[in-house]
C-alpha cells in the first residue's frame, strides 16, 4: 500500500497530520477537497504489485461465463453497429472472488470511510469494460438511479484496471463555476436516459480525470459525470464500489433483487418479464442494450 493508507491508518495517528502524501496533502486536506468538490483522485495509492493484482482480477472476470442467478453480465452493441455485442458490465462478483473480497475488507471499505468520515456499508459493485469501440456514458448524476432505496447519498470508490485516458474514455466530472458543492438533483431527462439537460451540462466546468491502476478515485452520487467513447484498440476497465451510510440501512441484497426484476442480465431474461430499456433507471445514461 502506498502512502495514503499509512497516512490515514489509525495506528499512525501521532504524526498523520504532518505527514505528506505524494500529492503533498494532509489527511485533513484530502477530506476537505472531497467535501469541497464531491470527488477526489488519490494518485499512486497502490503499489505496483497491488496495481497488477487489480488488473489481474479484471482479466479473470473477463473470462467468466454467464451464469443465471450468480454474477450479472451485461452487453452492448459495438459503436459501428455491425450487430456484434461485447461485454459491457459485470455486477455482483465480489462474493464470488475471495482475493477481491480480501482487498475490499482490508483496504477499500476503510479508505472510503476515512475520506468521507462516515461508517459506510456496500450498496453494490460493478465493473465497466468499455472495449475498443465501446460507447461513452452521457452526463448524469448517479442519485436518480437509486431512488428506490432510502439513502440520501451514495459514495463510490473506483479502481482502474487500465490506464484511463481521454482517448479511451476516461471519466469527466462537472463542478459548478461558482465552486459550490452540488448536493441536489439537477435537471435531467426524466422520461429518457437520465441524461442531464443541455443547459445544465453547458453551465458546468468539466474536467477529465486520467488515471492509472495505482490510483483510487472517490466520488459522491450528486457529482455530475460522463465519459467519452473508447477510440483506442485496448479496453478501458473500471471497478466501482458504491456505498451508503450504515445509519440509512443496508440494501445490498435488496438492490440485487430489484435489479434482477427491473433489468436482469441477458442470461436471466428468459425467466423474467419483458425488459424495458428506454427510460429504465437501472440503465441510466449508459450504453448497455
Ligand atoms: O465507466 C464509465 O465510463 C462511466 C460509468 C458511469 O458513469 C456509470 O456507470 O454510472
Amino acid at each position: 500500500m502506498g502512502n495514503y493508507l499509512s497516512l490515514l491508518s489509525p495506528n499512525n495517528q501521532g504524526n498523520q497530520e504532518k505527514q505528506a502524501t505524494q500529492q503533498n496533502k494532509t489527511k485533513e486536506e484530502i477530506q476537505n477537497e472531497f467535501n469541497q468538490n464531491g470527488y477526489i483522485l488519490l494518485k499512486n495509492f497502490f503499489s505496483e504489485e497491488e496495481a497488477e493484482q487489480i488488473t489481474e482480477i479484471a482479466n479473470e472476470l473477463e473470462n467468466w461465463n454467464e451464469e443465471p442467478f450468480k454474477w450479472m453480465i451485461y452487453f452492448e452493441n459495438k459503436l459501428n453497429n455491425d450487430n456484434s455485442k461485447f461485454k459491457s458490465r459485470i455486477e455482483n462478483f465480489l462474493n464470488y472472488h475471495p482475493l477481491l473480497q480480501k482487498i475490499f475488507k482490508e483496504k477499500i471499505n476503510s479508505l472510503v470511510n476515512e475520506i468521507t468520515l462516515k461508517d459506510l456499508v456496500l450498496f453494490k459493485e460493478k465493473m465497466n469494460w468499455k472495449n475498443p469501440k465501446g460507447k461513452g456514458f452521457k452526463p448524469h448524476q448517479d442519485q436518480p438511479a437509486w431512488t428506490d432505496f432510502k439513502p440520501s447519498k451514495y459514495y463510490t470508490l473506483a479502481l482502474f484496471a487500465n490506464n484511463t485516458t481521454i482517448e479511451n474514455g476516461c471519466l469527466e466530472f462537472g463542478t459548478q463555476k461558482n465552486k459550490e458543492r452540488i448536493n441536489t438533483l439537477l435537471d435531467y431527462e426524466k422520461n429518457g436516459t437520465g441524461e442531464l439537460t443541455e443547459e445544465v451540462v453547458s453551465q458546468l466546468d468539466w474536467k477529465y480525470v486520467e488515471t492509472t491502476p495505482r490510483d483510487v478515485l472517490i466520488f459522491d452520487s450528486y457529482i455530475p459525470h460522463r465519459s467519452g467513447d473508447n477510440t483506442t484498440d485496448n479496453s478501458r476497465r473500471i471497478f466501482y464500489f458504491t456505498f451508503n451510510d450504515r445509519e440509512e440501512g443496508e440494501y445490498y441484497d435488496a438492490y440485487l433483487v430489484k435489479k434482477r426484476e427491473e433489468f436482469p442480465p441477458d442470461i436471466e431474461r428468459v425467466y423474467m418479464k419483458e425488459v424495458s430499456l428506454l427510460g429504465n433507471k437501472y440503465n441510466l445514461a449508459n450504453p448497455i442494450e
